[in-house]
């Protein structure tokens, strides 16, 4: 059986693709158009018990203690392995999420393979730590520590970046031998499921890699956070759901890595190349719709080039090809749903009723009959707004931000660092002291000068307040997905 046939995406437990089960499904329909394309298996709580008594399995089976080059090779294969299936993978992701075709593949997809690289790369290379410790008498003893698996790992992630955040968490999970239950988001059902399929054909063992699908409370997400047999969960998400996921795993102390909401800041300093500014900034406020934890919502600008910068970025707005997905040309997708194009909406009457002046967008697209059913929304900027504004302080998610004047480095700072978030921020600057001054200021997991979202996969990578707990990639990941046992010898 294959994990989308008889218009059913399945679930994926104990190295098999389950028979749906009819009463238990739900619709997926296609942002771009509103048309539904499938059912998906809703995971019941039996079924999640089931995975998660298989990745067990596995784990006992021998995946932990399977040497790190085998594991490794076989990363390295899932890679090689979805370059091979590539256009399947854009497929599934533009067909859940609506997003434009060179996005899917430049983005997306080619994340996918290049983090089961850098992982298998970073756990091949991986040292541990050495302490000699003097005792008294002039004797030592040697400390050393032995990095275990942490377990069965339950995996939780969103739907604006699916393939890239999955798999942004299982590389690690798998390179450093754990078995994993993974739990899409009921958006984006495609890909993870996809990947189920690929990493059956590498050879990955029995249990190893499980998909539940479902929601959360109530279903798949709560029914695997709260489940006795998980050792960890690692969440990407946003905050709201973050506190929840947090209040059902706590009776059991569990580790938890938080990847959450954010509400960041640009800040743009009146030295700047005006063009290069503008189109970072363009990325940044716009990439993916607006839908990407990292996306600048509030744009700090210096008093004396505020107009250049309000009318170039309103320029920029304009310009960008909200049309069908497989076109080459289209540069911005559809909101993933009509419920989120509900909440950004909300916030454009909440920035209207605070006295915004709307510089760009503002509404809802015509785009034909073919695409008026799909969640659209304008790109949308606002001028006239201030810190104090609701849709200033809290996250929207869409392609929408508020620019907003500073006169000196210290306000800017100032109104960067006045929020309850702290995934990342951006400051666009020619003085290189100023920018790296600013940047070490930001209260961020992430700090960006005069570029935005350029990622090394090696480096920390999370959130401070709201915006998460904890670090991943590089050596993060390896300390967050492993628990170390520290052995003292006396020598
Ligand atoms: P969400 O919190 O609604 O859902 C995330 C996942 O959690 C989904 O799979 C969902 O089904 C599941 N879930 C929901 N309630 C649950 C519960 N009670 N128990 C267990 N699982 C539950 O987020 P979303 O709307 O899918 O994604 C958008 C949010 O994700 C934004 O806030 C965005 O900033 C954030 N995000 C953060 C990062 C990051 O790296 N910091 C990356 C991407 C997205
Ligand atoms: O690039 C990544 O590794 C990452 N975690 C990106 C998160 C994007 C948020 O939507």
């Amino acid at each position: 059986m294959t994990r989308s046939s008889e218009g059913w995406i399945r679930n994926f437990v104990d190295g098999g693709f389950v028979d749906p089960d009819e009463n238990r499904g739900f619709d997926k329909s296609d942002p771009a158009t509103g048309h539904v394309f499938t059912r998906v298996h809703e995971a019941d709580e039996a079924l999640v018990d089931r995975a998660v008594a298989s990745a067990r399995r596995a784990l006992d089976h021998g995946w932990s203690d399977t040497p790190v080059r085998e594991r490794v090779a076989l990363l390295r294969r899932a890679a090689d392995r979805i370059e091979e299936r590539f256009e399947e993978f854009v497929a599934a992701e533009i067909a859940d999420t609506g997003k434009p075709v060179t996005q899917a593949r430049e983005l997306d997809v080619a994340r996918a393979p290049a983090n089961f690289r850098a992982f298998a790369d970073i756990a091949a290379t991986a040292g541990q730590e050495s302490f000699i410790t003097d005792l008294t008498g002039g004797k030592q003893a040697l400390n050393y520590a032995v990095r275990k698996p942490l377990g069965v790992v339950a995996v939780i992630v969103p739907w604006n970046l699916p393939l890239l955040l999955l798999t942004w968490k299982v590389a690690p999970a798998l390179a450093c031998g754990n078995a994993v239950v993974v739990k899409p988001s009921e958006e984006t059902p495609s890909t993870a499921t996809l990947l189920a399929e690929v990493l059956e054909e590498v050879g990955l063992p029995r249990g190893v890699y499980n998909v539940v699908h479902g929601f959360g409370s109530g279903s798949a997400g709560e029914f695997l956070t709260a489940h006795p047999g998980i050792d960890g969960v690692t969440f990407t998400g946003s905050s709201a759901t973050g506190t929840h996921v947090m209040r059902t795993v706590a009776p059991r102390v569990r580790p938890v890595s938080f990847e959450l909401g954010g509400k960041n800041a640009a800040v743009v300093f009146d030295d700047v190349d005006l063009d290069e500014a503008l189109t970072g900034l363009s990325r940044s406020v716009f990439t993916n719709t607006g839908q990407v934890c990292l996306c600048t919502e509030r744009v700090y600008v210096q008093r004396k080039i505020f107009d250049d910068i309000a009318d170039g970025l309103a320029e920029r707005a304009a310009r960008l090809r909200m049309s069908t997905p497989a076109d080459a040309a289209t540069t911005t997708g559809p909101l993933i749903s009509q419920a989120h194009r509900k909440k950004v909406l909300g916030y454009f009457e909440l920035a209207e009723q605070a006295g915004a002046k709307v510089i760009a967008g503002g509404g809802v697209p015509d785009l034909g009959a073919a695409l008026n059913s799909g969640s659209w929304i304008e790109p949308t900027l606002w001028t006239g707004l201030t810190n104090a504004d609701r849709a200033v302080r809290e996250e929207i998610f869409g392609p929408v931000a508020a620019l907003i004047p500073f006169d000196t480095e210290e306000e800017a700072v100032a109104l960067s660092n006045d929020t309850e978030y702290g995934l990342a921020a951006t400051v666009w600057t020619n003085d290189i002291r100023r920018g790296h001054r600013v940047a070490q200021q930001m209260r961020v997991g992430i700090s960006w000068i005069n570029t935005w979202f350029t990622r090394e996969l090696r480096a920390p990578f999370g959130g401070a307040g709201l915006s998460g707990i904890g670090r991943e990639g590089g050596e993060s990941s390896l300390h967050f997905y492993t628990e170390p046992t520290n052995v003292c010898v006396q020598l």
